[in-house]
């Protein structure tokens, strides 16, 4: 690298002072005197709302309960919840008090919510009752309610649970005195396989998270301008980066209001953005499609709706047109970004106060205060514009690292601390990133991870399969669905399709789920014993 020249491409925005050296609660509600009467979060099902100056206090006696309950700076709260105020409460107290959220998908069954209890090494977990069985431990070594853990469900609570409110009812004036946070602290632990392998914690601290929102809102030119005003819809999980990062902590910052969803039901999403006067909507493709075709759409009034930003997975330009002509006041763009980015690395610039122009497809430029490589993959050399490469990304809101795995971090952030994102894209003349493929493991299911060495070494596990792979397949609805290549076992003849499928589907969450299986003799791999990959999603675009 050292005599060739370094591209490097920046945001047109210039660089801010971003204040992040303090706790992302501090930085959060740093302008709370301001808009403390201002309505902070809705509730979408029961329509209570909480101004700011509420939130704030509300989350005050939880970091007090929280203590009270015996966490301490440095422990794990595991969150294992849809969207409702009870989550959003629980990550702003747990900053609070130097704890760290690690978040999870309240469907995950119960082998999958408990190895992240495990790996995460949580210490309560805030939850519903009916989800609390899947904590009851099944194997001898699991750890136990009580004993090794503490469950709280926002709802009635079963055996050996607690209710929230001895959290949200303690005194704020219990909460701990002297907890000194460092800006390198972590805050949140979110789970993601990145470029390979099983699903790994991703530390993201304090300086990181902060350094994201700020990115987006702050400054005289914000990249994502939002106001007092904007009442910005959160559909999508606020357990996955995107809404947390992009709905939930930027509209904070910005002060304005989240309308909290439960889970999506076109119906009652129509309804809420009419009778709440949604102007922000954040997206995912499959729900732009649901957006973009269901008839019962043109019987509500959208027309409050001014920006809608999409991310998580490619958005076709056939559907955004397609939606935008529903919504044709508003301005539409992508946002892109992974986990361990921090997560943004592009990000639409249509959406700044003072906007620059975009063009459908594109998934943005970078985002200011950061670097963006496009590298080649077979030499490492950096691209200059127009020439796709692995895109990577050097700024201070990148992950720390991945938990307990420094080889998977070193493997994914190099000594100069270039992030390896695994996706191919370039940078046209326009500053403007289109990405066009993935080199990484990584399926994407409606923009939910579907890591192929999960389904892979579940399916081994199975006594009739010798070997196994599985590879991304296109579908319209979902983006891409997995599909295994199988090789059964000797004795394994008889091993069916449909019994395969029902094998993976009794262990894993509803999007983990095979489409289809394909028998054959051997599984193509290097001489080191990758698996080739392409080999076989060459071998799905020709049946
Ligand atoms: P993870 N277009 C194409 N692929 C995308 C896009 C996009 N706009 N956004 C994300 N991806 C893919 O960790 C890409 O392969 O985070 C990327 O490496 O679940 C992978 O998804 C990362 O998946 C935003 C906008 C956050 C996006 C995000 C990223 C959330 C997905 C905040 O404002």
């Amino acid at each position: 690298q050292s005599t060739e020249e370094l591209h490097v491409f920046r945001s047109r925005l210039p660089d801010i002072p971003i204040s992040n050296n303090v706790p992302l609660h501090v930085y959060l509600f740093e302008r709370l005197s301001e808009i403390q009467d201002r309505t902070c979060l809705i509730a979408g099902n029961s329509g209570k709302s909480f101004t700011f100056a509420e939130t704030h206090q509300i989350c005050q006696k939880i970091a007090a309960g929280l203590t009270n309950t015996g966490i301490k700076k440095g422990d794990v709260i595991m969150t294992f919840l849809q969207n409702c105020e009870e989550f959003v409460f629980t990550f702003l107290s747990a900053s609070m008090i130097g704890a760290v959220i690690t978040t999870a998908n309240p469907f995950y069954t119960k082998a999958e919510a408990f190895k992240q209890l495990k790996a995460s090494n949580a210490k309560l977990i805030v939850t519903q009752s009916q989800y609390v069985d899947k904590f009851r431990e099944s194997g001898e070594n699991d750890p136990k309610i009580e004993e090794d853990f503490s469950v709280v469900t926002i709802d009635d609570p079963t055996e050996n649970c607690l209710h929230f409110s001895v959290l949200s009812e303690a005194d704020e004036e219990d909460m701990p005195k002297g907890v000194v946070i460092q800006p390198d602290d972590p805050v949140a632990l979110p789970f993601s396989s990145g470029t390979t392998g099983l699903p790994k914690g991703v530390i993201l601290t304090h300086k990181s998270l902060i350094t994201g929102v700020a990115q987006l809102v702050d400054g005289d030119n914000p990249n994502l301008y939002l106001k007092h005003e904007d009442v910005v819809l959160c559909v999508l999980p606020l357990f996955h980066i995107f809404a947390l990062n992009s709905v939930l902590l930027v509209s904070l910052r910005a002060g304005a209001s989240v309308l909290l969803m439960q889970k999506f039901e076109i119906g009652a999403l129509l309804e809420l953005i009419q009778r709440h006067r949604v102007s922000v909507a954040a997206v995912v493709p499959p729900l732009v499609l649901a957006l973009a075709k269901n008839p019962m759409v043109d019987s509500f009034d959208l027309s409050s709706i001014r920006l809608v930003l999409s991310g998580a997975a490619p958005l076709g330009k056939e559907l955004e047109e397609a939606l935008h002509r529903r919504v044709p006041q508003a301005i539409f763009g992508q946002g892109y970004g992974m986990t361990e980015a921090g997560p943004v690395v592009t990000m639409c610039p249509a959406f700044a106060k003072q906007p620059f122009a975009t063009k459908s497809g594109s998934c943005g430029s970078v985002v200011r205060n950061a670097d963006l490589k496009v590298v080649d993959p077979e030499t490492g050399g950096s691209l200059g514009r127009n020439q796709p490469g692995e895109i990577c990304i050097r700024g201070s809101q990148i992950m720390k690292g991945y938990l307990n795995d420094d080889e998977a971090t070193a493997r994914t952030i190099d000594v100069d601390g270039w992030l390896h994102t695994g996706d191919i894209g370039y940078v046209d003349d326009d500053d403007d990133l289109c990405i066009v493929d993935r080199v990484k493991e990584l399926i994407k299911f409606k923009g939910f991870q579907v890591p192929p060495a999960e389904l892979e070494s579940l399916l081994v596990s199975h006594p009739d399969i010798a070997d196994a792979a599985v590879v991304p397949q296109k579908d319209d609805a979902a983006g891409e669905v997995p599909v295994a290549f199988v090789v059964r076992s000797a004795q394994g003849f008889e091993l069916t399709e449909e019994a395969i499928k029902e094998f993976i589907a009794k262990q894993v969450i509803f999007y983990k789920r095979l489409y289809k299986v394909y028998f054959i003799q051997a599984i193509p791999k290097s001489p080191s014993g990758k698996i080739l990959r392409k080999e076989l999603r060459a071998k799905l675009a020709a049946t």
